[in-house]
């Protein structure tokens, strides 16, 4: 992969080549007047974090100077900086970096001058005895003066950032050249070049924007209003470890963060797909971590795919020519650098009848910008892009006609848009080509024959189903469509009952090949039997390890089942609160590590992303190792990727829901992060945070806690009594912030889960949370927990809701 040639290539050789210019001697930080840097040579800043020297980018032959953290080396990732990104050099030993006339330039193999600092200096010759490169442990790369008492850099590489930004560098826009410092992505994985996407600071409005070409915004992070930016509130104003402030003066605004601790590795980077991501490396997991990224939604990076090109948010890989297109630039296109677009693949020679055109439909969640519009019907309108040698599609909608002329960009699949657009494609490149009426005739016979066949098949299997025998399944997906019959067998006529809910009740079973499973016997479920199959055969697609795995269900007339693995250890509720068995800390945490990374999975990672709903310890079941395992999505709602769009209808059983449920208040993800929050107090405290707390200053958990940690009190003697104190005090401290976070008031204040994730594992610190507000207001209430319906009735159905 990278950096194939060993670092070890013996420097004697080098020696040779340049006996004229004194070369390094390792372990410098600096390059002097009268030395250059080259082939595998580097200097390292004192911190020994960064190194400076020739890196080859990707897969390329080509190398570049560079600034990497000398740890990743030579993961792609570690490199923060390029100078030469325009113009690669080959061979790296006979290439030279070196201060020339006050400049630090890059000499290629011919010794011409491809790069430079480009400063005009003021120094004679004889002064720039006195200018070096420095690489200092921040990761800029200075050109100073030693003589110059100021020490001022007279260039560094913070005022010029490539595709990273680095706590301490300023990002913004300088007042006097009129320009923004904006990152810039790599052209490729191979090729650092600039790219087609890129951040910068739009100093009015005070936000940064993601921009195509250097023109097409398509997302920002909204205004800054002094403490966070109004798109992006979690990250910034919870703090983690991230400290950004914004400066402006009449030569430049600017923003600039910091970090909490110099030995802490961040970045943020503009990558190659046209997302904007923050990395912070992990001493736990030992590796560069991915913390934050927009746009969440690949494909609303404008023209990711190119021209001709379409985006589909569920596939690998995310970009595809369009039927009848091929890719412009193959070797681009290989490399996962698809902005090159696609061609037809048979030209449509104009004028002349060799190949006949034909149209393409597509759904695409925007229509592309710049269309004519003209009139007429949609025949009209397909006729009109026929005639036209330089129509490329059309589309009619809300009776207007709009045709498209020049490349398309920005096609992103979505069926339920409504947005219908008909591409121009040589008609034998189309998958059918268009039947004669004669067939069409055949077709439609064909058709009512076939319904008519089907029709009477299924009259059969109806009424051969009378005498299906026990066991007989068959598999929807990966689910096993179970025959009531042999479920009533496996559960002895549902007799071993294993726990009820708000939904039905579950029974223990054992199917024919032996294996231990959960049957829950839905109650009062109005839908109708497809209905349920499409939100079953849904919920039989997620498959986390941290996630109760359905293996099937039963859909007979009124009879609706689900079948789970069974879970040993019963649900998290018999362990907190009533069980003999103690569960000890180490376990606890790694429970709540476990329900987090489950509810990232449920939000973000699986394709029809999940609110569970109802997150609750009865909800939590273990398996034979204590791994907890999410369980029962009877009330989970499906969303699509989209964030934005709220929930606001629901289809649960009545009386088993919070208040703002019922007010029809639009429902997210946050609101599962709330019922977290409430659980970790749980886990920290081993009994229902309903049940009141003998400290005098306050009779809710959650409310005690909040206090004492705003207090700097001991987190410890909070404590699960039955622990003995048997815990670490920074995982307890840590879960007690985290809780407290995630039920704050405001939903934008909560963390999202996987934000959760990473402080749990221990990526991102966790700031001091705020008192949630309805503490401070209600914390002298002797009914606190007024905000809490529900409470639970022999601790079988609690909600944690959601206050507002
Ligand atoms: C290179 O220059 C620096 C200062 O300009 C000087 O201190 C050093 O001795 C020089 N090195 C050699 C090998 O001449
Ligand atoms: C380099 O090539 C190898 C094998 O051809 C491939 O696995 C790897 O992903 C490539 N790396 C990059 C950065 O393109
Ligand atoms: C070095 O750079 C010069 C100017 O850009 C160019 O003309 C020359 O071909 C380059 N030499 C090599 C060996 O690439
Ligand atoms: C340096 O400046 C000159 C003219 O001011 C410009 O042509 C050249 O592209 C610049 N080089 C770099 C590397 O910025
Ligand atoms: C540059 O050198 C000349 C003599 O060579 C001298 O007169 C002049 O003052 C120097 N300029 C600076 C800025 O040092
Ligand atoms: C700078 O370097 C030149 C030649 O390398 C030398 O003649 C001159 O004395 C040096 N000047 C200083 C101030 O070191
Ligand atoms: C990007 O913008 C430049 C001018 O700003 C234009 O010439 C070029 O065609 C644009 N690229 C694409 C792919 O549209
Ligand atoms: C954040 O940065 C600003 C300016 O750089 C500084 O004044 C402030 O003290 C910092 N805050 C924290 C909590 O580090
Ligand atoms: C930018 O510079 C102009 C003069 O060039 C000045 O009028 C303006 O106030 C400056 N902007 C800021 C934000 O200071
Ligand atoms: C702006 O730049 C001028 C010229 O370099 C300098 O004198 C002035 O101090 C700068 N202003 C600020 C606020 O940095
Ligand atoms: C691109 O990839 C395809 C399939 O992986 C391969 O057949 C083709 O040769 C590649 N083309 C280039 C130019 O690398
Ligand atoms: C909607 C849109 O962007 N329309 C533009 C299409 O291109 C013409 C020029 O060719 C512009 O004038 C339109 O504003």
């Amino acid at each position: 992969m990278w950096f194939t040639e060993s670092k070890s290539v013996v420097r004697s050789l080098v020696l040779l080549c340049f006996s004229l210019t004194i070369t390094l001697a390792s372990g410098s930080n600096a390059i002097s007047a009268n030395q250059s840097l080259s082939g595998d040579q580097t200097i390292t800043s004192e911190g020994e974090q960064l190194e400076v020297g020739f890196f080859k980018a990707g897969n390329s032959s080509n190398y570049y100077i560079g600034i990497w953290y000398k740890e990743l080396y030579p993961n792609p990732l570690s490199i923060i900086w390029v100078a030469n990104r325009e113009t690669p050099i080959s061979d790296r030993f006979r290439s030279e970096l070196k201060i020339v006339n006050g400049n630090l330039v890059l000499l290629n193999e011919s010794k011409s001058q491809i790069w430079s600092t480009n400063i005009t200096t003021t120094t004679n010759t004889t002064t720039s005895n006195s200018t070096k490169a420095v690489i200092l442990d921040n990761g800029n790369l200075v050109l100073r003066d030693d003589s110059d008492n100021l020490n001022e850099p007279l260039w560094q590489s913070f005022d010029h950032p490539t595709h990273t930004w680095l706590p301490g560098a300023k990002l913004g826009y300088n007042n006097r050249t009129k320009k923004s410092h904006a990152l810039k992505s790599w052209r490729s994985d191979d090729d650092p070049a600039e790219g087609i996407f890129s951040v910068e600071l739009e100093p009015a409005t005070r936000e940064f924007v993601i921009k195509w070409n250097g023109s097409r915004q398509y997302w920002t992070t909204g205004s800054w209003d002094g403490r966070s930016f109004s798109n992006v509130p979690e990250v910034l104003r919870m703090g983690y470890n991230y400290n950004f402030s914004y400066h402006t003066n009449e030569n430049e605004s600017y923003f600039i963060y910091s970090v909490s601790s110099p030995s802490i590795i961040s970045r943020y980077v503009m990558d190659v797909s046209g997302v904007i991501q923050q990395f912070a490396w992990s001493e736990s997991n030992n590796k560069l971590n991915l913390i934050w990224f927009q746009p969440k939604i690949q494909c609303d990076v404008y023209a990711l795919c190119g021209s001709f090109g379409i985006c589909r948010q569920s596939q690998l890989p995310l970009c595809n020519c369009l039927t009848g297109y091929k890719p412009k630039s193959e070797r681009d296109w290989n490399q996962s650098d698809f902005t090159g677009g696609c061609l037809r693949k048979t030209d449509l020679v104009c004028g002349r009848n060799i190949e006949k055109p034909d149209f393409l439909k597509i759904n695409v969640k925007n229509l592309p910008p710049n269309n004519s519009v003209a009139v007429g019907s949609a025949g009209e309108c397909r006729t009109i892009c026929l005639n036209d040698c330089s129509c490329n599609a059309y589309s009619f909608v809300s009776r207007q006609c709009l045709v498209w002329d020049g490349d398309l960009l920005n096609l992103s699949e979505d069926y339920g848009s409504g947005n219908t657009i008909y591409i121009k494609v040589a008609s034998k490149d189309l998958p059918r080509r268009k039947k004669s009426n004669l067939v069409k005739m055949g077709v439609v016979v064909g058709l009512v024959g076939g319904v008519v066949l089907v029709l009477g098949l299924l009259f059969i299997l109806k009424y051969r189903k009378e005498k299906v025998s026990v066991g007989k399944r068959t598999m929807e997906g990966l689910l096993v469509a179970f025959v009531y019959k042999e479920l009533q067998i496996a559960t002895k006529n549902f007799s071993n009952k294993l726990g009820g809910g708000g939904f039905g009740s579950v029974f223990k079973g054992v199917l024919c090949d032996s294996s231990i499973v959960a049957v829950k016997k839905l109650e009062s479920i109005s839908q109708g039997e497809k209905q349920f199959r499409s939100e079953v055969s849904t919920i039989g697609t997620i498959q986390h390890v941290n996630i109760v795995r359905l293996r099937g269900f039963c859909a007979e007339g009124n009879n609706k089942l689900l079948v789970y693995d069974y879970m040993v250890n019963s649900s998290l509720d018999t362990h907190l609160f009533s069980g003999n068995r103690v569960l000890n800390w180490k376990t606890r945490y790694q429970i709540a590590l476990g329900i987090a990374r489950g509810l990232v999975y449920l939000h973000e990672k699986c394709r029809d992303c999940i609110i569970h709903c109802d997150i609750k310890p009865e909800n939590i079941l273990l398996d034979v190792d204590l791994c907890p395992k999410i369980a029962d999505f009877g009330l989970a709602k499906l969303v699509g990727r989209d964030f934005s769009r709220v929930l606001t209808t629901i289809r649960g059983t009545r009386g088993y829901l919070a208040p703002e449920w019922l007010s029809g208040v639009a429902i997210t993800a946050k609101a599962d992060v709330y019922s977290y929050g409430m659980m970790l107090f749980e886990l920290v405290y081993g009994k229902r945070n309903t049940l009141p707390c003998e400290d005098s200053r306050s009779t809710f958990f959650p409310s005690l806690v909040a206090n004492v940690l705003n207090e700097g009190g001991d987190v410890l003697s909070l404590l699960d009594s039955r622990l003995n104190g048997e815990a670490s005090d920074e995982e307890v401290t840590k879960v007690c912030k985290i809780a407290c976070w995630c039920i704050q008031y405001e939903e934008e204040s909560r963390p999202s889960m996987s934000l959760v994730e990473q402080m749990l594992e221990g990526v991102l610190g966790v700031n001091m949370p705020p008192i949630p507000k309805y503490f401070t207001l209600f914390v002298d209430s002797p009914e606190p927990i007024v905000f809490f319906s529900n409470s639970p009735s022999n601790g079988s159905s609690q909600v944690y809701s959601n206050p507002r």
